[in-house]
């Protein structure tokens, strides 16, 4: 029997593509997608779309009954850079929303809720080379601080009420059809849309922070990989994930490549130093072994495809 899903932060930089991918793979009907805003034409094409605030309890609870939910993907939160500007909203966001949605699941029996955590839960601590699943993690941000507290949470849902939570400690993601908002990584992803408007982009990292990253069609895969794996095949419930590190030097250098003229300024602010608490590779071993995670694209195919989508929808040639 298909499973009724309901994504939150649906119009944000996964979520929009998730909502897709989910659709296409399910049925239109049976995601619900859902946000505090008016939603993004693409979200209201092939299914519901619902507006909902997972701080308002009642309203939260009250859609998951009428919309006969099963899986929460959860995906409202706010990114490191906000975080460092508003924690009060960070906190508000990530950990109440969070518990919001487990208290949801555990009362209304949901099957699975999947809360993502990211690289930001580890801190200057944490090996930095080939971070371990299973390390030290005492972040210095204030996402990274949520993003832990959520994971530890969720394990301990797991363990008293039996809750099914999983997690993905996803690294930046860069992705051709929604910006991300507030995050460290986001150069990743405005370095390419300057490239093809401008050829020159000013990057707020240092030329070598070094950093996990990801192109979007692996992260919708490991999310549905994620979700469908058996609950029983799972040591872990919250996982390293990554497809690939890279310097801001190393991407510009690559799209290069296919557009020579473009260059790269360094202008490093406040981001920086968050970048730095971060691990510049990840061991992602505990996901392939216990759910088959394998990437599928690295560094020069993720630009070959970014710039030709983007090219493609920006209606700029290169
Ligand atoms: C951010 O930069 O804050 C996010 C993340 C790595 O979780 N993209």
């Amino acid at each position: 029997m298909t499973k009724r899903i309901l994504v939150t932060g649906s119009y944000g930089q996964i979520g929009t593509e998730l909502v897709v991918e989910l659709r296409e793979r399910y049925g239109g009907d049976n995601v619900v997608a859902t946000g505090r805003k008016k939603a993004p034409e693409i979200l209201e094409e092939d299914g519901p779309y619902r507006r909902l605030d997972v701080l308002d309890t009642t309203q939260l609870h009250t859609m998951i009954v009428d919309e006969d939910i099963d899986i929460i993907i959860h995906n409202a939160s706010v990114l490191s850079a906000t975080g460092e500007k508003n924690p009060q909203l960070a906190y508000r966001t990530n950990v109440e929303g969070g518990y919001n949605i487990l208290e949801a699941a555990r009362i209304l029996k949901l099957d699975q809720v999947q809360i993502p955590s990211s690289i930001a839960a580890f801190g200057p601590s944490t090996p930095k080379e080939n971070t371990p699943n299973d390390v030290i993690m005492r972040p210095t941000s204030m996402y990274g601080v949520t993003k832990v507290f959520i994971e530890l949470l969720g394990e301990y849902y797991a363990k008293r009420f039996g809750v099914d939570f999983r997690s993905l400690r996803y690294p930046g993601i860069i992705s051709s059809e929604t910006l991300p908002g507030g995050g460290t990584t986001d150069y990743a992803v405005e370095i390419f849309y300057e490239a093809l408007k401008n050829k020159k982009y000013t990057c707020f990292l240092e030329k070598d922070a070094m950093l996990p990253m990801m192109y979007m069609p692996d992260c919708l895969k490991c999310t549905i990989d994620l979700m469908e794996a058996d609950e029983d095949t799972l040591e872990h419930r919250s996982f390293n994930i990554t497809a690939m590190s890279f310097t801001p030097q190393d991407v510009a250098d690559e799209i290069k490549k296919h557009i020579p003229g473009f260059e790269i300024t360094y202008e490093p602010d406040y981001r920086q130093e968050i970048a730095e608490s971060w691990p510049k590779s990840i061991d992602d071993s505990a996901a392939r072994d216990e759910w088959g995670w394998e990437p599928e694209y690295d560094l020069a195919a993720m630009t070959e495809d970014m710039l030709q989508k983007l090219s493609k929808r920006l209606g700029a040639e290169y």
